[in-house]
């Protein structure tokens, strides 16, 4: 028994995490194949010390495979996750591009494992901000019931791809040779590759993560209102949560931090309850202990599959309402080990195989 399993972007700084996180996880391995782009073909990356050598990503790359990981971006996902369904593989896919489609879950295991029993071939990871937070939460929503959450995260700029860590690097080491017109003329990545203004991120916060959209709310935002309800309440319009979010662009390079704000409904709910409440959860981590100073940071968090929780504070005036400190390492629980914790929930519930009944057949 084993499992024959692509990895689609293998080349990228998630790919290159999925393999490390698929190494050393439960999942019983038949064989692995990396997918990339043309660039990479003939690249060889190790697998438990052999070297494997890139292919291209295309359609019958995916013959024989039984689970596919893909991190390569919306577009990719979009055009080859449905061709790896239809030669029977089952995708869990990192990008955007599937996460709202009704046909798709979308799923963090400590969460929601359940809905991956509706899938019909294609499963969707979350966002990374999205998905450290709804771990966090979820304690609280089972415990004391939620009404209300407000977020303003610092989001750390491995979010936004290799090259925006470069070009933080690039402007932080200018500033300090004093360099200051390469820190105001040199952006090109940031806040967002595709948007027509490029800013320094270095000594400097960018309240811009993606393009902006309806009502001034940038599309990060709105992805992390819309996956939290359809990953807590199964509906991305949900109102028995209200959410709303407030992201930032820090210069941090792995770990992105989220600073809570949420409304329970058990009033009865204390600061020892709620710290009891996170303690006791999968895949959370309590760092809360104001009188030594401990608290989450994200270059403590890095590396690490955990979401670390603390300077939980109950609110001073707003009865049942409470604070908490978030952090966990984007790369890691935000992308590539929520995907292959994906695929290891999937062979511990029998649920590698495409129905039959699948729209993309
Ligand atoms: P490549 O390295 O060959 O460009 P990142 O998000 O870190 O930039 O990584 C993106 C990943 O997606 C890389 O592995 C990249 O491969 C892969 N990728 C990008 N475009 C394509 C494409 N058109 N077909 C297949 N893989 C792609
Ligand atoms: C960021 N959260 O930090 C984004 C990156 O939807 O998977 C993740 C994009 C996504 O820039």
């Amino acid at each position: 028994a084993g499992y024959h399993i692509a990895i689609l972007g293998a080349t990228g700084a998630v790919g290159n995490r999925i393999l490390e996180q698929l190494e050393q996880s439960t999942i019983p391995v038949k064989s692995v194949k990396l997918l990339a782009s043309e660039r990479s073909v003939g690249k060889q990356l190790n697998f438990k010390g052999e070297p494997i050598s890139v292919e291209l990503a295309e359609p019958d790359a995916f013959e024989g495979i039984d689970i596919v990981l893909a991190s390569a971006g919306g577009s990719v996902s979009a055009e080859l996750a449905p061709e790896a369904v239809k030669r029977g593989a089952v995708v869990v896919d990192n990008s955007s591009y599937w996460r709202m489609d009704e046909r798709v879950p979308l799923v963090v295991p400590e969460v929601n494992p359940e809905a991956l029993r509706q899938h019909q071939g294609i499963i969707a990871n979350p966002n990374c901000s999205t998905i450290q937070m709804v771990v966090a939460l979820k304690p609280i929503q089972d415990q004391f019931g939620l009404n209300q959450v407000i977020v303003s995260t610092y989001q750390a700029a491995s979010g936004a791809g290799q090259s925006a860590i470069d070009e933080v690097i690039a402007e932080a080491q200018a500033y300090i040779d004093g360099d200051r017109a390469i820190m105001n003329d040199d952006a090109h990545i940031l806040p967002v590759k595709g948007d027509v203004k490029h800013y320094p991120l270095a000594f400097n916060l960018l309240a811009q993560i993606d393009v902006f959209e309806d009502e001034g709310y940038t599309h990060e935002e709105y992805k992390m209102i819309e996956e939290t309800k359809k990953i807590m309440l199964g509906d991305p319009k949900a109102t028995a949560i209200k959410v709303t979010a407030t992201t930032v662009r820090v210069p941090v390079i792995i770990g992105h931090g989220e600073s809570v704000y949420f409304e329970v409904a058990d009033k009865s709910a204390t600061r020892e309850s709620v710290q009891a409440a996170f303690a006791g959860a999968d895949g959370v981590v309590l760092q809360d202990d104001p009188d030594h100073q401990i608290y989450p940071q994200p270059l403590l968090a890095e590396g690490s599959r955990d979401t670390f929780v603390g300077r939980v504070r109950r609110d001073l005036e707003n009865e049942g309402a409470f604070h908490a400190w978030i952090v966990s390492d984007n790369l890691l629980k935000g992308a590539a080990w929520n995907t292959v914790e994906i695929a290891e929930q999937l062979v511990k519930d029998d649920l590698v195989h495409v129905p039959e009944q699948a729209s993309w057949k």
